[in-house]
């Protein structure tokens, strides 16, 4: 039933950003085998062998989802339209990161989980957080707990993230009131065949839903979907809306042209995937060729932004310090560190962003216009940003 359809090599953990060179450091680094597979029965797109959890979501967690402004206001303008639609009493969030949505509520109306402790320790200060990996367990003892249901449990990027579905949603039908609704954000996979965002794959995304495998998923739990939105964050996502089987919600006109718009994509043929390897291929061609005749012209490379989308690029194209001389980042915890796996040094725009730099890999592509807005001396100097979304090429101004 599971088909292979993308091998993108032996890669590190994408959290996994070295503190030092030294010898002990490079020998303890963990690397796993990256492939991708097509699950012909519910058109799930996975991971083929996730990692432990344990590992990846650990209080070294580097990630801080309100670094950019793209990502603080959508979570204010999504707190805002949910509100108005649903006007929920109680929330919880599955994976609350630094609290970046729940701040948008009350704070006595909200519940926040969040596994990572470095993270949960930041929002514990701000509301009730449960620092504990999501599952079936977890959800009875907030139901002990706090004995209540939940009007809306909201999860951005995380159900993707989590391996086993069953606990996911089990645990979420418990949580989750009569007429409550599930909120989910995720990559859409569409946009990730469409911009051929290949690096949209690594250790944390376990899964790349799409509308006919979200939809399927649900009601294989006794969920329904009714209603979604293409959204732009993180270079194409879908917001899901997701209620209890027998809920008062009726699917909307809009899921069903969504939905229509996937299956014309052929998202549910294994052949669509075989196609986009090779396309995935082809840009990992265009753009080792890229750097390396720039290189060859002794032009100055950096890349800009130390994401976790990086670390599938620069391991499966095998691009390292010879050809980036440094990664730019603005979170003060990722700066000073090493990229996992190729062990570029990161450091902050302010020293990075210097006046020798010709080229910068966009690193974040998904913020690509928060970063034209930022670095406009850059450009005007001369400076070119490099991309491979949707193909591999030098960006004009
Ligand atoms: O799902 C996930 C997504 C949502 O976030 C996680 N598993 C991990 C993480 O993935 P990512 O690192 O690919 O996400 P971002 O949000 O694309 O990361 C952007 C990075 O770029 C951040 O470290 C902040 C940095 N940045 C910067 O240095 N200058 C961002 C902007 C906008 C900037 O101007």
């Amino acid at each position: 039933m599971k088909k292979t359809f993308l091998n993108l090599g032996k890669q590190p953990l994408a959290n996994s950003f070295l503190s030092n060179l030294q010898k002990k450091t490079l020998k303890n680094e963990f690397f796993y085998n990256l492939r991708i597979c097509f699950n012909s029965k519910n058109f799930l797109v996975s991971i083929t062998r996730p990692v432990n959890p344990k590992k990846q979501y650990t209080n070294k967690y580097a990630h801080r989802a309100s670094e950019s402004y793209t990502m603080r206001s959508a979570f204010k303008k999504i707190a805002v339209k949910l509100k108005k639609r649903f006007n929920p009493r109680h929330i919880m969030e599955i994976g609350s990161n630094d609290g970046v949505f729940l701040k948008n509520f009350n704070k006595k109306k909200v519940i926040a989980v969040e596994p990572c402790k470095n993270l949960a320790l930041l929002t514990k200060k701000m509301f009730k957080t449960y620092p504990e990996f999501w599952n079936i367990k977890l959800s009875k003892k907030i139901q002990q707990k706090e004995k209540k249901k939940f009007d809306l449990i909201f999860s951005a990027n995380t159900i993707s993230h989590i391996p086993n579905l069953e606990e996911t949603f089990k645990g979420i039908k418990i949580s989750l009131s009569e007429n409550g609704i599930l909120v989910i954000e995720d990559p859409s996979l569409l946009s990730v065949l469409i911009n051929n965002s290949y690096d949209q794959f690594y250790d944390e995304h376990v899964y790349v839903f799409s509308l006919i495998s979200m939809k399927n998923i649900a009601s294989q739990y006794d969920l329904r979907l009714f209603d979604a939105d293409k959204i732009s964050t993180h270079g194409g996502s879908i917001r899901y809306y997701i209620c209890k089987k027998n809920a008062k919600f009726k699917e909307t006109k809009n899921l069903k042209k969504l939905i229509r718009k996937e299956i014309n994509s052929k998202l549910n043929n294994f052949s669509t995937y075989k196609k986009f390897s090779q396309r995935v291929f082809q840009s990992k061609k265009r753009l080792k060729n890229l750097l390396h005749n720039l290189k060859k012209k002794n032009k100055k490379i950096i890349s800009y932004g130390a994401t976790y989308k990086s670390t599938t690029i620069f391991n499966y194209c095998k691009i390292n310090s010879s050809l980036i001389s440094h990664v730019t980042d603005t979170t003060l915890n990722k700066q000073g560190k090493f990229t996992p796996g190729t062990h570029i040094k990161i450091i902050s725009p302010e020293k990075g962003m210097n006046e020798n730099v010709d080229y910068a890999f966009l690193g974040a592509w998904n913020f690509k216009k928060e970063i034209f807005n930022k670095e406009k001396n850059f450009i005007s100097r001369g400076g070119r940003f490099i991309t491979h979304v949707p193909k591999v090429l030098i960006l004009k101004k």
